[in-house]
């Protein structure tokens, strides 16, 4: 690849940065945070240099002073505290995040949280028309920042405008309650690549934009007002290599080895998710109790880790959840304890990095359940990181992941004797089977890594 003359001019625009402050240490040092975009750009920014536009993490409106981070152009966008309730934990959490997830949770409309939603992104819009150079691409991510597009197309219209959406594009019928519709739609439309996980959301999309506004065409190619718009899908992927080189690393095996030994000789099925009511935490947990009741397997035999990473506990649903899962824990372990054997261990907390592939390499299962989820970076994480081949992955038909992942046993997240059933299924999986679908699983992770989509969405956007 020719590498980082051709990605020169690039400029992402995000909700948070892809870096936070060290806690210790010396102040204003900054380390790369985690999360599925960071994980997923960080890299190839890294590699390729480029600019990132994002809010800090902190609310108080200081002034914002751009650096350098990792060779990464960084330009902080600041939120008071108002409006991290109204933009962040109201619009973008309490408004879009539950009604582009299935209206799982009943999504609230209110003009008060509108508002600061359509400022904040004309600051980002802003902050992005400031920092690109001329004719330079732009690429703005997700939810929070659906507005930037056309707010950065009046103030710069010599820049070539991306824009993907990292969480499912709801149907016409959910998407239409939304009192801002057209608005949403008509800057989205401002870019000239609007990119989706799958096709079904970019063909949501495509028929929302033609009902509520003016853009006409085909799904995959819409005009609106004078130009042309392109819209995909792009799913997205992870670091192949660096996860296969961090599961081949002896540090991390001896780890799982350690880990495996802790557990005495359990079979070991392993969750990770975000605490977030989207991820079927809580039904998953029913099921495992399911599993449980029906008495062939006791917790001598198997073990169920759930690691929590805490996020939005602003936010009262997400507390409400917290709650729920954690009597579920506690009632499943009061039940279904043997001996000294606990059947549920639960973590509330993120691992670091090398720990996390330490128990994907350690884990017998991996459960994927989420009602709905846009991708699901985990699901390929695990599969990645499999390197003898065996370890069965249970899987949503609801996360995007499972569109490329066909040779998981799919599962509906709802069912909780279905799930139980799949876990069965998975505990008794024999190894040929596991190596038959975790070679296939494999081969179709490695087919696309982070890298081929983000180059695949830059070339589709210089194309014009
Ligand atoms: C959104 C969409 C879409 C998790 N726990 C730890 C940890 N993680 C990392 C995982 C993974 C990432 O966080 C989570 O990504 P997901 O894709 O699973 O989910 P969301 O956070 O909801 O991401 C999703 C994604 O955007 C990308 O487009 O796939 O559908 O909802 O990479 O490894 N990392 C570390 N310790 C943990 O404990 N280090």
């Amino acid at each position: 690849m020719a590498g980082k003359k051709k990605n020169r001019g690039l400029v992402v625009v995000a909700n948070r940065m892809p870096v936070r402050r060290v806690k210790k240490g010396r102040a204003g040092d900054w380390e790369t945070s985690p999360g599925g975009l960071v994980t997923a750009l960080a890299p190839m920014l890294r590699e390729r240099g480029g600019g990132w536009v994002g809010w800090d993490g902190s609310t108080g409106r200081r002034a914002s002073v751009p650096f350098v981070h990792d060779t990464i152009r960084i330009r902080p966008v600041s939120l008071t505290g108002k409006e991290f309730e109204t933009f962040y934990a109201g619009f973008s959490n309490k408004t879009l995040w539950p009604l582009y997830h299935d209206s799982i949770r009943e999504p609230q409309f209110h003009r008060r949280w509108w508002w600061p939603y359509h400022d904040v992104n004309m600051r980002f819009a802003e902050a992005a028309a400031e920092v690109a150079g001329e004719g330079d691409l732009v690429w703005v991510h997700d939810y929070q920042l659906q507005l930037v597009p056309g707010m950065l197309r009046s103030l710069r219209p010599d820049a070539r405008i991306g824009f993907f959406l990292h969480i499912p594009f709801p149907p016409e019928e959910l998407f239409a309650k939304i009192p801002w519709r057209t608005q949403i739609l008509e800057a989205m439309l401002g870019a000239d690549v609007v990119g989706f996980q799958t096709r079904l959301a970019a063909r949501n999309f495509s028929r929302a934009a033609r009902r509520f506004t003016e853009a006409r065409g085909p799904d995959g190619l819409l005009r609106f007002r004078g130009r042309r718009v392109v819209v995909d899908a792009f799913p997205i992927s992870i670091d192949v290599d660096m996860y296969e080189q961090m599961a081949r690393d002896p540090e991390v095996a001896v780890e799982a080895e350690r880990f495996r030994a802790s557990m005495n000789g359990r079979r070991i099925m392993l969750c990770v998710d975000r605490l977030d009511y989207t991820k079927g935490i809580d039904i998953r947990l029913r099921a495992f109790d399911e599993l449980l009741s029906r008495g062939r397997y006791t917790a001598e035999d198997c073990v169920l880790i759930q690691i929590a990473v805490p996020t939005r506990e602003s936010v009262e649903d997400y507390a409400e959840l917290r709650d729920n899962v954690e009597r579920l824990v506690g009632r499943i372990n009061g039940t279904h304890s043997v001996k000294q054997h606990i059947p549920v261990h639960y973590v509330y907390g993120g691992l670091p990095t090398a720990e996390l592939v330490s128990r994907y390499c350690a884990s017998d299962v991996m459960l994927v359940t989420p009602f709905r989820d846009g991708m699901n970076l985990v699901a390929k994480e695990y599969c990645t990181t499999r390197i003898r081949g065996d370890g069965v992955l249970v899987l949503s038909e609801f996360a995007g992941a499972a569109l490329e992942l066909k040779q998981a046993l799919l599962v509906n997240p709802f069912d909780v004797d279905g799930l139980a059933g799949a876990m069965e299924e998975a505990l008794e999986m024999p190894r040929a089977e596991q190596k038959r679908r975790m070679t296939s699983l494999r081969r179709a992770v490695r087919a696309r890594s982070v890298h081929d989509w983000a180059d695949g969405f830059i070339s589709r956007l210089r194309e014009g």
